[in-house]
């Protein structure tokens, strides 16, 4: 079989579902779905029950787990849903006769039956029983909690409590999947990752859509010695397994920081990978599996709450960009000359889309309220916007605006986001809110790269301080995006300030005619 060598510059291809080996806590068999005969398995198998392993291929799975165990499995082992019974308990006689206990966790793939053993160190019914109580006082602090900011702290808090890692961070994707740790819980002495933020790179696309398919995963030894499968014919999907070997280039990241063992919880909103529970410890880290199904629920707890909560949050800035709307408009009806209106609202007005700065030209001149680049230079952007993007589209808007046009690149503190509605198409009326580079909305305490502290053995791309580099470079020049919401709402108030000019130049040619 090929091996793909991961280097930094291609690891968002590296193939990490079929790395054809499994971290050695524990063991991987996989059995024909239709014989149940033993068709791959973890070369620390074959060691543990004392065989050659070529002596084990085709081995039925009867002659290898006692009763009960086998018995569940041959009646179950047909349905499509047989990962209902994770976990399973069966013992396994070794080479010098002994009856380990091990958990067994099923999955399905399309070579067959995969069946993962990890050492039972948690009894089931006992084990059971304390974490049914762990999980109501758990997920009963994390719903009490009065913000979502709070529930992101009392997540990490007890998980970090239930998993017994060094530290618990709560890492949030942009649109972009850029990160930020928005919550965290370590044990005290630690350096803090509060509030950093590191590239989309850091998190490759294909470790994020194999997250969106298995939700949790655990790196119990960073430096911990791989099972290779045998035989070693072709790659064997292991997507869907808990034991998976993990990345090299990522236990590199980790050596590099320092940490020895993580976890991580994936946290899914509507579908899409809101984020992780990202768990670090400084030494190795055998967490039992009854304990991760625990942290499992509560990943999917806390994915619920946020995904609520932001519903209630999103709709309630929508109504309030609504109620800012008619602010602006009720103000407008009043004034005898409507753009009075529109500058005594002006807050109201970059408000109501959240934006940094606003312009617009409903008479003659070009007025700009909040941050904005200079008159001339939004002349500029006004021109350049309706002769190359406008179309025939009645708005444009954009989160990068360097990106679409070099020079604009030099206003991208107060303009790195554009939202442009034309009002009448012969006077150039229009109005344009304007949004800063993300970086510029930050409101560091201090320079945030020095506050990263980091061992130097020479990759310094694999740490996080050249994270936070890149990150920098991937958010350059890029404001928060418009949402579909603040779209809409600028559309509607588009309506009213289209018949406000309108209705002037109506009067304006009466006057004149
Ligand atoms: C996976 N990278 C991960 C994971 C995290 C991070 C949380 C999930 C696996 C896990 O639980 O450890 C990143 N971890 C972080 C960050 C912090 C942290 C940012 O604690 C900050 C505090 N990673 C790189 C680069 C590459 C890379 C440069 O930094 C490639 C060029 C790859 N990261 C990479 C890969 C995986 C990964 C391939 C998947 C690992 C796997 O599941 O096999």
């Amino acid at each position: 079989m090929e091996k793909f060598e991961a280097t930094l510059d291609n690891c968002h291809k590296e193939p990490i579902h079929i790395p054809g080996s499994i971290q050695s806590h524990g063991y991987l068999l996989l059995l024909d779905a239709n014989t149940l005969k033993l068709r791959y398995f973890s070369e620390n198998f074959a060691e543990l029950v004392g065989f050659e392993p070529s002596a084990l291929v085709n081995t039925h799975a009867e002659k290898i787990f006692a009763s009960p165990f086998f018995e569940l499995l041959a009646s179950n082992y047909k349905t499509s849903d047989i990962h209902r019974l994770n976990p399973m308990v069966t013992t396994v006689t070794t080479k010098d006769s002994k009856r380990i206990e091990f958990s067994v966790v099923a999955s399905q793939n399309e070579e067959g039956l995969i069946l993962e053993l990890e050492q039972n160190t948690v009894h089931g019914i006992e084990g059971n029983h304390s974490m049914q109580h762990l999980m109501k006082h758990s997920l009963s602090s994390m719903v009490d909690s009065q913000s979502l900011q709070a529930s992101y702290e009392m997540a990490v808090e007890e998980i970090r409590e239930l998993t017994q890692f060094d530290r618990v961070m709560l890492y949030k994707f942009d649109h972009e999947y850029n990160g930020e740790v928005v919550a965290e819980s370590k044990r005290s002495g630690l350096n803090s990752f509060l509030n950093q933020h590191f590239p989309e790179s850091d998190i490759p696309k294909q470790a994020r859509a194999l997250y969106l398919r298995n939700p949790v995963r655990l790196l119990a030894d960073v430096d911990g010695e791989n099972s290779l499968l045998y035989p070693q014919d072709k790659p064997i999907d292991l997507s869907a397994c808990i034991l998976r070997s993990v990345s090299p280039i990522h236990c590199q990241y980790l050596r590099n920081m320092g940490v020895k063992a993580t976890m991580s919880i994936s946290i899914i909103v509507a579908g899409k990978l809101w984020g992780l529970i990202a768990c670090h410890h400084y030494e190795k880290h055998v967490v039992p599996f009854n304990t991760r199904e625990v942290a499992q629920y509560m990943g999917l707890m806390l994915s619920y709450l946020i995904s609520l909560k932001t519903s209630s949050l999103e709709a309630m800035a929508e109504a309030n960009a609504l109620t800012l709307s008619s602010t602006v408009t009720e103000r407008m009806a009043k004034e005898i000359f409507f753009a009075d209106g529109l500058r005594y609202e002006s807050a109201a007005l970059q408000e109501m889309m959240k934006a940094t700065g606003v312009a617009w030209r409903v008479e003659n001149d070009l007025e700009c309220y909040g941050q904005t680049p200079a008159k001339v230079d939004i002349e500029a952007i006004y021109q350049w916007l309706v002769e190359h993007q406008l179309g025939d589209d009645s708005i444009f808007y954009c989160h990068n605006l360097g990106e679409l046009n070099e020079t604009f690149k030099a206003f991208a503190k107060t303009a790195s986001g554009v939202l442009l509605m034309p009002l009448s198409a012969d006077a150039n009326h229009f109005i344009i809110w304007f949004r800063k580079e993300v970086i510029q909305t930050k409101n560091w305490g201090g320079k945030p790269e020095k506050s990263i502290e980091f061992l130097d053995d020479g990759s310094h791309r694999l740490m996080p301080r050249s994270s936070f580099k890149l990150w920098v470079e991937n958010v350059k020049c890029k404001s928060h995006p418009w949402t579909e919401a603040e779209v809409s709402c600028a559309l509607k108030f588009r309506n009213t300030l289209v018949n406000y000019v309108l209705a002037k130049s109506e009067r304006y040619k009466k006057l004149n005619a």
